[in-house]
């Protein structure tokens, strides 16, 4: 954020919230709803950036990506990169098994694939370096023009179980990737829900998992799809442009504006929106619009709260479960493994 940006920004919020009298009530930098201010944007890439990255397993048996050891999460941390941005992830594998970092949709070369193929992979115990690039969108030699990286990707084992990865996805080793463009407006937060066959971010079914927000929060979900089904993933109140942010860039845009979108295996796709906007407060369901699925649990809440906190005819502790008590049967990867705050 820029010097006039952020004075801008805690103005309009100072402002807002002495006229509301919410102040003890904001979350975070969330005092004047975001879609009341100036939204932040992504700045130029070109940084190099170093990350650590294990893979290890959790108590109950599955197995995640984390940034530090013994914080490993189902699905793995946001990875958010801007376009001209390169990553050097150092790969440690904590866990018994061959184990592996693969990505889609960025830059890399043969030495970063992570499969066995190639014997890009990590033994127990080992580490590797893999590298990541972007690139902006320009025009190549021959006058074509080159997409950029931007765009909603991920990252997953291609060695545990199988060649494929197969064993690895299936018990939890998977995770976002975000590239921005400049000038891509920002989110306060990014929420991670992933439709692996029949689990969403491998809980089981009923269980969620639930999200929170405040009307007017800007918010990002990023939707990836593992395993063996398509599915297809729908918000009730809310809507976005079938593009590459989920926004509309102007009164022209001729995206198609959905609520519905189908995915099937490692597809991914994101969108950003504001928390209860044309529809307000309230524990608004997410959920696989295949019928079968729905019912076996493939749903979720949004629990979009008024600036006082209440969620007008929520009853909290309903059939689901999943809101209160994150983590409550020492499961792995609760809303705040799958939550990414700006
Ligand atoms: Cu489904």
């Amino acid at each position: 954020m820029d010097r006039r940006t952020f004075s801008r920004r805690m103005l309009a919020g100072g402002a807002a919230a002495a006229a509301t009298g919410v102040t003890s009530l904001s979350l975070g930098a969330a005092a004047a709803t975001s879609a009341e201010l100036p939204p932040r944007t992504a700045p130029a890439g070109g940084v190099v950036r170093h990350l650590r990255m294990y893979a290890e397993k959790l108590p109950d048996g599955q197995l995640g990506y984390g940034f530090e050891r013994g914080k490993a999460s189902i699905p793995g941390p946001l990875i958010e990169i801007n376009e001209g941005d390169t990553l050097h992830i150092e790969f440690e594998n904590l866990t018994d098994v061959d184990a592996s970092l693969h990505v889609h949709g960025v830059d890399y070369d043969i030495a970063s694939d992570g499969t066995r193929l190639n014997r890009s992979h990590v033994g127990p115990g080992g580490t590797r370096t893999y590298t990541w690039r972007t690139h902006a969108p320009g025009r190549r030699k021959d006058g074509t023009w080159e997409p950029g990286s931007a765009g909603y990707w991920h990252y997953h084992d291609h060695v545990v179980g199988t060649d494929h990865g197969t064993g690895g996805i299936r018990r939890g080793l998977y995770g976002p990737v975000v590239v921005r463009r400049q000038g891509d407006i920002l989110p306060d937060r990014t929420l991670t829900i992933v439709f692996n066959d029949m689990t969403i971010n491998n809980r089981a079914g009923h269980e969620g998992p639930d999200f929170e927000a405040t009307v007017g929060d800007r918010l990002e979900i990023v939707v990836i799809t593992h395993g063996e089904y398509y599915h297809t993933f729908h918000i009730h109140g809310h809507r976005w442009a079938d593009n590459r942010t989920g926004l509309l860039t102007g009164p022209d845009d001729p995206s198609r504006v959905i609520d519905n979108k189908i995915c099937g295996p490692a597809d991914s796709f994101g969108f950003q929106f504001i928390a209860g906007e044309r529809a307000g407060a309230g524990a608004w369901m997410y959920h696989c619009h295949v019928q079968s699925h729905s019912d076996m649990g493939m749903a979720g809440l949004l629990l979009v709260r008024k600036p006082d906190g209440t969620i007008p005819g929520h009853e909290p502790h309903h059939a689901s479960g999943g809101a209160e008590k994150g983590g409550a049967k020492g499961e792995p990867g609760g809303e705040e493994a799958a939550e990414h705050r700006h």
